[in-house]
């Protein structure tokens, strides 16, 4: 019987397994060896007898092996873009005038709604690919631009073919509740029916989505009807993300703790209490900081009483057209450490085995370890901090999907 597909020799590893001793739980000088997509053995290359083994040997030559990157936040799905109302808003235009002239989060929702999956497949590619030419092997992608049954279910239906046509593993996310549309502008709870009664339903038939998210906040939705919508994600068996704390703190983190949820996101105004009900409950801190950086905003995460209260911090892009146009994790990563005092360590954890952990994909993904999927990635660098410290240079070299070298975009 065949022991493996295929052997890594000559790597040095960051695990990220906190079972391993020591920062980035490091192993130097070993050997991976992967079989039917998943790690069978990880053997230090000094007890290998390489004259025994029947498979594809992958000469490391020293380079750093790390668990393949998951980004576990992304808004990645839209048509249209922002880059006007950007430029409108450095040259003094106000907020209130920029929705006027029909900008802002309405605009992303009237092009996506306009375009057809097939056109939302090819625009959310490019953004995809950047993802993956970084290492990126798992990504969450959330709807909420389309803000009506049909729209919402269009954009799932966009990511779950993007799973399809690349190498890469997709969490899909129903956000109905990101924004009140405007066929509802006086009656978000209108909305919120619709969404519970109908469009999670209509989703969780079609198989489009693993779990719901919601946005609370005063510009969006209040507790009560993101409540609502955990209601419905619990009795219909979805999982619960939420976005919590970004501009102001409504509890919106405990509520969503107290439903079980896989992650609270942004968290930039949570309280201690807010921490102790995430850690009580398992809930995974996920960090986003390319929309704080781009929403120059100036209360940063208490990433201290994370730590304090053992609550697994990962690291995301939120990559959206708004408030995040960030299509690189490796600078997110950055932005972890630069903007949230983060550690290299903490960012690289946050983009590997806790962004896993928020997807509840923990024990398969997000670390090198025997048992668990052999997403990885290789990288031409001389220690693993080096990940979080530099950007805009890709040290990737190889970039394995399920046991495979998967290094090109299939176009
Ligand atoms: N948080 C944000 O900052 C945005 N959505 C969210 O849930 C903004 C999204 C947009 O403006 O397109
Ligand atoms: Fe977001």
């Amino acid at each position: 019987m065949k022991s493996c597909d295929r052997i890594w020799t000559h790597v040095n590893l960051a695990t990220l397994n906190p079972e391993v001793e020591g920062p980035y739980g490091v192993l130097l000088n070993q050997s991976v060896s992967v079989l039917d997509g998943r790690i069978v053995a990880i053997q230090a290359m000094e007890s290998l007898d390489l004259a025994t083994v029947s498979a594809d040997v992958i000469d490391g030559q020293g380079k750093w092996l790390t668990p393949g990157l998951v980004d576990a936040h992304t808004h990645l799905v839209f048509a249209g873009n922002r880059a006007e109302e950007f430029e409108q808003r450095l040259l003094g235009v106000g907020y209130e005038e920029i929705a006027r002239r029909g900008g802002g989060i309405i605009s992303t929702v009237n092009a996506t709604r306009k375009a057809s999956v097939e056109e939302l497949v090819t625009l959310s590619g490019p953004r995809l690919e950047a993802l993956l030419a970084e290492g990126v092997t798992t990504v969450e992608i959330k709807s909420g631009y389309g803000l009506s049954v049909e729209s919402e279910l269009k954009m799932l239906r966009a990511a779950k073919q993007l799973e399809q046509l690349y190498p890469v593993r997709i969490s899909t996310t129903l956000l109905g509740a990101h924004a009140v549309p405007p066929e509802f502008s006086d009656n978000a709870d209108g909305y919120i029916e619709l969404v519970c009664n109908e469009l999670i339903p209509a989703a969780v038939a079609e198989g489009l989505a693993d779990s719901v998210d919601v946005f609370c906040e005063s510009i969006a939705f209040s507790p009560d009807q993101c409540k609502r919508v955990f209601q419905t994600a619990r009795e219909q068996g979805l999982g619960i993300k939420a976005h919590v704390e970004q501009l102001s703190n409504l509890h919106g983190a405990e509520l969503a703790s107290n439903y079980g949820a896989w992650s609270a996101d942004h968290l930039e105004c949570i309280d201690e209490n807010g921490v102790k009900a995430m850690a009580a409950a398992g809930t995974v801190a996920t960090m986003c900081p390319g929309a704080f950086y781009f929403l120059r905003e100036t209360r940063v995460p208490p990433i201290e009483l994370f730590r304090r209260h053992n609550v697994p911090m990962a690291v995301a892009t939120d990559l959206n057209p708004g408030s995040s146009p960030l299509a690189s994790l490796r600078l997110a990563m950055n932005m972890a450490c630069t903007l949230f005092r983060m550690t290299p360590e903490e960012a690289l954890a946050g983009a590997t085995r806790c962004g896993a952990q928020a997807l509840r994909m923990g024990s398969e993904l997000g670390q090198l370890k025997v048992g668990m999927c052999a997403d990885m990635a290789l990288w031409d660098i001389e220690h693993p901090a080096e990940l979080a410290y530099q950007f805009g240079v890709n040290s990737l070299v190889q970039r394995i999907f399920s046991g495979e070298v998967k290094n090109q975009p299939p176009h």
